[in-house]
């Protein structure tokens, strides 16, 4: 076989993950009463007009980057966690869509999930991983942290807000897509990060996605977050999750030159076509 035949796009893997939130007449959640509280929206307004994304890692080497005001162009800006853009506008923009939230962050009461202003007016995706090959009736007791009850109480102290929880079996199926992609080297068996989940989550909304930070470029700085003086390595290049495996599969989606990758700092990828996968 020739090169060409056996080339599959990563972009067309990553969508066929099908990572997606969970919605009302997904069983148990049809019988279980947050499940009520699910969001009827879709996950994003006025799908038609949306052109470009903008994903906002938390790296420390976004600290002096100067994005924020092309971050801030994308119709759709994705943030993660408890990542700030107060005092760090001129790095990381000001513009926030959607916030991908870990179930600490939901959990832990530092995080404050259901007042602190971070979460609020923006959509959430929170998700929990959960055991690999657990149904989703076992997932409702053995959640790694038990989101349910704190989205509960942001769900009913905000009905209107636009708060998703992100189906844990569509996250071990991107698990499972880094895998094949690794090939013999195996990947750690914990779930990818949240970046990764944001990447898989946002592509089949978007035709163009600008990945901000999440390959190290030339400003790396041993910090962990752009927020934070804490100096680990780890963040950037994984421990726990199978984040190396993760950023060698979206640099093989990137479409951009190496001086936007390695200088500036930007990824860019684009939907495939429906016809490509
Ligand atoms: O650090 P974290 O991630 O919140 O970062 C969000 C996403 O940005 C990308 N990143 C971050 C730092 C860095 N130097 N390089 C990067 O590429 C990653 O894609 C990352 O997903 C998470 O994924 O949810 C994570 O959350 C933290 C932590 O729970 C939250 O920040 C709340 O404090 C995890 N850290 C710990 O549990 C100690 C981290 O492992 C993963």
């Amino acid at each position: 076989d020739s090169f060409e035949e056996q080339y599959y796009p990563s972009t067309c893997l990553v969508m066929e993950a099908g990572v997606r939130v969970l919605r009302r007449k997904d069983k148990p959640f049809d019988k279980v009463p947050f499940g009520r509280l699910f969001p009827r929206q879709k996950l994003f307004r006025n799908i038609k007009n949306i052109k470009t994304c903008a994903i906002v890692s938390s790296a420390g080497s976004l600290a002096g980057s100067k994005l924020g005001r092309f971050i801030d162009t994308h119709d759709i800006v994705m943030r993660f966690n408890h990542a700030p853009t107060q005092g760090h506008e001129v790095d990381v923009g000001s513009k926030t869509t959607i916030r991908v939230v870990n179930s600490q962050v939901v959990t832990k009461p530092e995080f404050d999930f259901a007042h602190a202003p971070i979460f609020r007016n923006v959509t959430i995706a929170a998700w929990d991983p959960g055991k690999y090959n657990g149904t989703l009736e076992d997932w409702l007791t053995s959640a790694d942290y038990d989101l349910f009850s704190n989205y509960e109480i942001y769900r009913r102290r905000y009905p209107k807000s636009r708060a998703f929880l992100i189906d844990p079996h569509s996250v071990w199926r991107l698990w499972q897509t880094l895998q094949m992609f690794a090939g013999n080297r195996p990947i750690s068996k914990n779930p990818p990060s949240s970046g990764f989940i944001g990447l898989a989550l946002l592509l089949p909304h978007c035709p163009q996605v600008d990945f901000v930070e999440y390959i190290p470029s030339t400003r790396l700085n041993g910090r962990c977050h752009y927020y934070s003086k804490e100096m680990n390595a780890a963040c950037t290049f994984g421990s726990w999750h199978p984040l190396a495996a993760e950023k060698l599969m979206t640099l093989d989606m990137n479409t951009a030159d190496d001086m936007s990758v390695f200088q500036f700092g930007i990824l860019r990828i684009r939907r495939p076509d429906k016809l490509l996968c």
